[in-house]
């Protein structure tokens, strides 16, 4: 069983747009906007649709940078994250439901209030990588296996 979801960071050096989870999977943390493909949709529009739904900002141009598998214990779901990069967009950064969006600089990430493998990943997304990955969580908490690689393409 796989499903696929969206992950869209917007990167103006040096900053970049996070946004903290007020609720659901992932509540507490900060990330970049993102969820589930709906039937019939490309994962690009995917990707964008949800940025503006949780951030209320479209993007111009977004770019597919990484794919990352996560795979929870005991769970025979996939999640297929893939992860967009995006620099313009129309319309400011605002609340929704689900996201509180802030900017931070690239040097002061909050990576204790992220996922625990966002750690790993970002510095090849900063750098301007394109990179594969599949990670085996324990809980939310815990990785048990990360296995990370940088890739020509995507
Ligand atoms: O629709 P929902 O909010 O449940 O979508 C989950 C979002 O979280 C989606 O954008 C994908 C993203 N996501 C994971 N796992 C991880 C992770 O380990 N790190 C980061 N940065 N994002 C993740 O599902």
């Amino acid at each position: 069983m796989k499903k696929v979801l969206t992950l869209c960071l917007i990167y103006q050096h040096p900053n970049i747009l996070l946004g903290m989870k007020k609720r659901g999977f992932g509540e507490g943390r900060w990330n970049g906007f993102g969820g589930k493909v709906q039937e019939g949709e490309a994962i690009e529009e995917a990707a964008k649709r949800e940025i503006q739904e949780e951030a209320g900002i479209m993007p111009h141009k977004i770019e597919r940078v990484g794919i990352l598998d996560f795979e929870f214990k005991g769970d025979p779901e996939i999640l297929e994250v893939h992860i967009f990069r995006g620099h313009d967009f129309d319309g400011e950064p605002k609340e929704s439901d689900e996201m509180r969006p802030q900017w931070f600089h690239v040097d002061e990430l909050p990576f204790d209030t992220m996922w625990p493998d966002d750690k790993h990943w970002f510095p090849l997304f900063l750098a301007g990588k394109k990179f594969r990955g599949k990670i085996l969580f324990e809980n939310s908490d815990k990785i048990l296996n990360l296995h990370l690689s940088e890739v020509e393409k995507i």
